[in-house]
């Protein structure tokens, strides 16, 4: 798990630490290396502060070692603390996934990966092409849900998203389906247009299954870095977010991404996409992550 992380940052800490006293050249250097690791310098404040009391009361006899042990242990408490764990509670049956983000993030990709973790783990998956902006998007669902076997609700080209989300929602209602999971269209993100629309999927699928059961999943591309922000946030506004799918974690040497958007937008991440192939996904625990941050 987590092989794909790059960042190598145990050397360039050590480097870092033992070429140091406890001053500013430190402290700047520290940063440095956070910043250029995507980590956004609201997070990386946040990170230097706490990790400076830390060292401060612990330095003078922690070896390189347990430095490092308590900056990571810092960095996964920060994880855990500010996202939150609750994330998608599958006990409770159906759960709906309603998958949002902008175009080319990896949604449908994703989708399908979830659709293949739930049905592996021996759950019922219906999934909904609520993304009929593009006649594409369909064919790619479909070609995944005959893939991977489980059924799916389409609707033609410019027909309503929500009355195909509320049909495969009711759908898995009635076939007592586990697990429902939405694509949805991912135009520009300033359109407010497309944050109508996902509001009102969302408002009518709660029409058939409660509320709390209906988790709005934001998909972020992990390449994009800090421009990820912008959109996250206002998907995260509008909809009520419950969690991230951080895509395309392969295509990034830094990984830091994972702080500002558990720390700013206070989401959970949820699962990692490591490729494009269907088992190219992980489930995101905080401190394998860490682990694989400093291997
Ligand atoms: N390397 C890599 N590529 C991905 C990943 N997830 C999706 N992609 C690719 O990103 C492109 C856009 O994906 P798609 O699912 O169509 O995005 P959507 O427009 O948000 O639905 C496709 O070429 C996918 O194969 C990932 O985790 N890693
Ligand atoms: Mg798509």
């Amino acid at each position: 798990m987590f092989k794909v992380i790059r960042s190598n940052w145990l050397n360039q800490f050590k480097g870092i630490l033992s070429n140091n006293a406890i001053d500013q050249k430190l402290w700047d250097e520290l940063e440095e290396l956070l910043i250029i690791s995507d980590i956004g310098l609201h997070s990386t404040q946040i990170i230097l502060d706490n990790f400076k009391t830390v060292l401060k009361s612990n330095k003078s006899n922690a070896s390189l070692e347990d430095v490092i042990d308590l900056l990571k242990t810092e960095l996964i408490d920060l994880l855990d603390d500010n996202g939150g764990k609750e994330g998608v509670n599958s006990n409770r049956k159906p759960v709906v996934l309603m998958m949002v983000g902008v175009n080319g993030v990896g949604k449908t990709t994703s989708i399908a990966k979830l659709a293949n973790f739930y049905k592996t783990k021996g759950n019922s998956v219906m999934l909904g092409a609520a993304d009929t902006f593009r006649a594409a998007a369909q064919e790619q669902l479909t070609t995944w849900a005959e893939r991977i076997e489980v059924p799916i609700v389409t609707g033609q080209m410019n027909a309503d998203p929500a009355s195909v989300a509320y049909d495969s929602v009711s759908s898995t209602v009635k076939r007592k389906i586990d697990v429902s999971i939405i694509d949805t269209a991912g135009r520009m993100h300033t359109s407010s247009n497309l944050m109508n629309e996902l509001i009102k999927i969302k408002r009518v699928i709660s029409k058939v299954i409660p509320e709390d059961s209906i988790f709005p999943i934001l998909t972020l591309d992990a390449t994009l870095g800090q421009n990820a922000f912008l959109q996250a946030k206002e998907f995260s506004k509008s909809l009520g977010c419950k969690g991230v799918f951080l895509s395309k974690l392969d295509g990034t040497a830094k990984g830091g991404i994972v702080f500002p958007i558990v720390m700013d937008l206070q989401l959970p991440i949820l699962w990692i996409g490591t490729g494009e192939k269907l088992d190219d996904c992980d489930v995101f625990e905080s401190k394998k992550f860490v682990d694989a941050m400093f291997a």
